[in-house]
């Protein structure tokens, strides 16, 4: 097997990833003119340097190729949309294979912790980290408990299993969300061992709120981020970008990044 080459979606041992697969999994409410456009926000990733951009498949395909070798690449493998209705389930539709031919250095995969269809996606997970590491790329696990087994996706123990079975699964890199607790993260942290943990962004919100969660996650052990609505949705997309890389790379708080 080869060596799993995670510093492809990093630099300096952190991840600041720009997602941009909301317009699948939200739906077209979530863009407007400017950012149902791929290339806008192509263009804040790669001026603003980020670690990696993750992608679906299509957009990959149609947008990527000119921001080849300047931007690494992450394809998500599976998506289900906002009309889907039930206990949560989101099946691969590409493969990992595919993701190699357009240029990915790191494939993400979904999975709702929790749903009653939990196994068909660690079934296919299992797959996907075996074919992943065999081609010495990355694995990250957007881990979401999610379903009626789940009463609160905040509560830091429910947050804790999701690291744990990202990390027991192979996961190289879990994406959860944060619940504001610091004691708490370091917890999750713990409770994913070798597997880094990094947090979602979520709905946009004020920019000292968004960063104020990013410095407190980090201080608990996070290497960073995936962020999208946050960073693209914003009126200054490059100017949030900037404080985020000051939070990110050093260590800033909010207050700190956002001084002019
Ligand atoms: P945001 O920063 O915009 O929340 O994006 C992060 C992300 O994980 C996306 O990759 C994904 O589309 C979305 O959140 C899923 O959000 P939800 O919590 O609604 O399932």
């Amino acid at each position: 097997m080869k060596r799993t080459k995670i510093e492809k979606i990093m630099q300096d041992g952190k991840c600041m990833i720009l997602a941009y697969d909301q317009g699948f999994e939200h739906g077209p409410s979530d863009l407007n003119l400017k950012t149902a456009d791929p290339n806008y926000v192509l263009d804040i990733a790669l001026e603003g340097r980020y670690t990696a951009l993750a992608l679906q498949s299509g957009i990959a395909d149609k947008y990527y190729a000119g921001y080849f070798k300047n931007i690494p690449l992450i394809v998500k493998l599976n998506g289900k949309t906002n009309y889907s209705k039930g206990e949560p389930l989101s099946l691969q539709h590409t493969s990992v294979k595919h993701a190699l031919e357009l240029g990915a250095v790191g494939v993400g995969y979904t999975i709702y912790l929790g749903s009653e269809h939990e196994q068909q996606m660690f079934v296919e997970f299992g797959r996907i980290c075996d074919q992943a590491h065999n081609a010495g790329i990355p694995v990250v696990c957007w881990m979401y408990p999610r379903g009626d087994a789940i009463k609160n996706d905040l509560d830091t123990n429910v947050i804790a299993y999701a690291s744990r079975v990202a990390m027991e699964l192979g996961a190289d890199v879990v994406k959860l969300k944060f619940n504001g607790d610091v004691e708490g993260m370091k917890w999750i942290v713990k409770c994913a061992g070798k597997t880094k943990v990094i947090i979602a962004g979520g709905d946009k919100t004020d920019d000292k709120t968004f960063l104020n969660a990013v410095h407190l996650a980090m201080k608990a052990g996070a290497i960073g981020v995936a962020v999208g609505r946050n960073v693209w949705q914003h009126d200054q997309p490059h100017n949030i970008t900037n404080a985020l890389k000051q939070v990110v790379f050093e260590n800033k708080t909010a207050e700190q990044a956002l001084k002019k």
